[in-house]
């Protein structure tokens, strides 16, 4: 019998890449999306599937982790194997404009679906998809699964809300969940307004002469980045695990964004030098200023030194980051400069 899973957030980043790694695996794949005026689907269209075909292994569903009868609908129409809750307001910078709204989705989304599995079948395996965010100002270096949080954001929070209503719904009435703690991880598909993209997109676009500046906030926070890829391999394997547990996924390397800006100029072969001090720091290209910094990019409080601990995963899952820093660069620049030369 073929196993059914169903992806919350399923047209984000996470989703499209382990709906393709699910599929591999033989699952049948339910995805939810949300209703929206513009196309949300673009990173699903390549397995998208005609509604009306017999035999379908990838369907469709709409639905919004806000609304809970949505929810509870969709979980009992599809019955599945797993859940997989990777629906969220997942920009940080955003989550303190509309700290409401993000709380609702990213909080009370979690106990929507975990209440809907203990009324439904307590059968159904249950993934959070949890963030090094929570570690925010950090207690420890590097971080696993016993550094204690201090989020530093209304995402920040609402995360470590669902980290512990996973806890209390397997402890309370014995469900397999579990909390994956990742830490940041990019790829091409990437949303626009992320710090990697927004720098690849806008280093391949000024070296293709269509964009004149590009403007960044804190260059010299520093982050633990993976490729996606391999990232939603690890949610897999942790619901195949025996136990339902919690689970740091990390890569154990950090780079500051300025770093991060470096290496994606010297991919591109651009040779940028940096010049002046906070707020006036400024990258200049043949003497002409193309990055510069603005306060507004600044985040109220920011979270400036993650780095993750693996360990357990790697031991106990046998699981290991394959894709370094330079492949993913080197992934992401790739599909850009198709991008501009496809137009
Ligand atoms: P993403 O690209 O922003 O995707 C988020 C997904 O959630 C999208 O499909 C989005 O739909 C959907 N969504 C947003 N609000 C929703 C709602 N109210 N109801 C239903 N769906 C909703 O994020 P990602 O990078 O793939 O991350 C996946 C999950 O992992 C998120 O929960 C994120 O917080 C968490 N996480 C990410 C990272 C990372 O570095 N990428 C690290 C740790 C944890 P639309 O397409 O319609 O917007
Ligand atoms: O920022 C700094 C910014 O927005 C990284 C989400 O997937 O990973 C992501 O959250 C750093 C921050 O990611 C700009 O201040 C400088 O310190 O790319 P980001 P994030 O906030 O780490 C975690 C694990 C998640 O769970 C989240 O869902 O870069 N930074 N200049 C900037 N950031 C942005 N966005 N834009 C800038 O111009």
């Amino acid at each position: 019998m073929k196993k059914t899973a169903l992806i919350f957030g399923v047209t984000g980043q996470d989703g499209s890449y382990l709906s393709k790694f699910l599929l591999n695996k033989g699952y049948v794949v339910h995805g939810v999306k949300r209703r929206s005026s513009s196309i949300n689907t673009i990173r699903i269209d390549d397995i998208y599937q005609d509604p009306f075909l017999k035999k379908k292994n990838f369907i469709l569903h709409y639905g919004d982790v806000t609304d809970g009868t949505a929810v509870f609908d969709i979980i009992k129409k599809t019955k599945p194997n797993e859940i997989y809750n990777l629906a969220a307001q997942s920009h940080v910078a955003v989550s303190f404009k509309i700290p409401e709204y993000t709380s609702n989705a990213d909080a009370l989304g979690s106990l929507r679906i975990l209440d809907s599995i203990v009324k439904l079948n307590k059968k159904i395996k249950f993934y959070q998809a949890g963030s090094s965010e929570m570690f925010g100002k950090v207690q420890t270096f590097p971080q696993n699964e016993k550094t204690p949080f201090y989020p530093r954001s209304p995402y920040g929070v609402s995360k470590v809300y669902s980290h512990w209503i996973t806890i209390n719904y397997r402890e309370s009435y014995k469900i397999f969940a579990c909390n994956g703690i990742l830490f940041n991880h990019e790829s091409p598909l990437r949303g626009e307004t992320f710090v990697t993209k927004k720098i690849v997109k806008g280093l391949c676009n000024i070296k293709n002469g269509t964009q004149k500046k590009l403007y960044l906030g804190n260059l010299y926070s520093k982050r633990d980045w993976g490729h996606a890829q391999d990232y939603v391999e690890a949610m897999w394997m942790i619901l195949q695990y025996s136990k339902p547990e919690d689970w740091v996924i990390s890569t154990g390397k950090q780079y500051s964004v300025k770093q991060f800006v470096n290496l994606v100029a010297k991919y591109l072969k651009l040779k940028i030098t940096w010049r002046g001090n906070g707020i006036n720091e400024k990258a200049f290209l043949n003497k002409r200023p193309i990055i510069e910094i603005k306060k507004e990019y600044f985040r109220p409080a920011d979270v400036e030194n993650l780095k993750g601990d693996a360990s357990k995963a790697k031991k106990i899952l046998k699981w290991k980051p394959l894709k370094d820093i330079n492949y993913l660069i080197k992934d992401m620049v790739e599909y850009e400069l198709n991008q501009i030369h496809n137009v």
